[in-house]
C-alpha cells in the first residue's frame, strides 16, 4: 500500500517537472524555416560531385569558418541550404565527429523570426542545455547559437538569425 501511495506521488512529481520544462506557457520562438542542414564531409573536393551532378544542386559559396575550424560549401535547396562542413584542423569538432565513425547530417538550423537571443533565453528558461549561452557570428555572418543535442531529442540544434 505505502509503496503503491510513493509510486504515485513519484508519478505526479515527474508529469509537474515535465510540465515545467515542456509547457511552460507564453512566448514561443517563431521559427520561419529551416535554414540548413550542416552536413559533415571528410572533403568538400570529394563530396561536391555528388551533390552537383547527381542532385543538380549548385555550390554557390565557399568559406573558412576559423573560430570552428571548418570549411563550409553552401548549396541551395529550393528554402533550404545545404551547408557542408569539412574539418580544417584535427581538434575540429566536426573531425572528431567524423572520427567516431559519424558521417552525413551533422546538425539542423533553424531560422528564428524574433532573434537568437530571446530564444535562447526562453530555452534556457526551460531547461534545454546551451552550447552558446549568447549569440555569435557564424558562417554567412549570420547570428547563431547551438543547443545541445542531450536537450534536443538528439539532434544537434542550431538557431540562426539573418
Ligand atoms: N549530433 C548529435 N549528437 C552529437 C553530435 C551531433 N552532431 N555531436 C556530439 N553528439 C553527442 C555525442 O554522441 C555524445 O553522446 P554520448 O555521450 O551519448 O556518446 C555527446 O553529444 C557529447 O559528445 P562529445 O563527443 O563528448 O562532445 P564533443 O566535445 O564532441 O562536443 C558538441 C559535442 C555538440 C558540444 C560540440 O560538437 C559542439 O559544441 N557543437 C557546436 C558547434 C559546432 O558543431 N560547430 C561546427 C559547425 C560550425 C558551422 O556550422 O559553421
Amino acid at each position: 500500500m505505502v509503496l503503491i501511495i510513493f509510486a504515485a506521488q513519484l508519478k505526479i512529481i515527474t508529469c509537474t517537472q515535465r510540465q515545467n520544462i515542456f509547457n511552460q506557457p507564453n512566448i514561443i520562438m517563431k521559427i520561419s524555416h529551416i535554414e540548413h542542414l550542416g552536413i559533415a564531409v571528410q572533403s568538400i573536393e570529394e563530396a561536391l560531385p555528388y551533390f552537383k551532378e547527381v542532385l543538380g544542386l549548385e555550390c554557390y559559396a565557399v568559406e573558412v569558418v576559423e573560430d570552428q575550424k571548418v570549411k563550409t560549401a553552401f548549396l541551395k535547396c529550393g528554402e533550404v541550404k545545404l551547408e557542408l562542413l569539412e574539418p580544417t584542423s584535427p581538434e575540429s569538432t566536426i573531425q572528431k565527429w567524423l572520427d567516431k565513425g559519424n558521417k552525413g547530417v551533422h546538425h539542423v538550423a533553424f531560422c528564428i523570426e524574433d532573434g537568437v537571443a530571446n530564444a535562447l533565453a526562453e530555452c534556457d528558461g526551460k531547461g534545454i542545455r546551451l552550447i552558446d549561452k549568447a549569440p555569435r557570428k557564424g558562417a554567412e555572418n549570420l547570428n547563431i547559437a547551438f543547443l545541445h543535442p542531450k536537450s534536443t531529442c538528439g539532434i544537434l540544434t542550431e538557431l540562426c538569425e539573418h
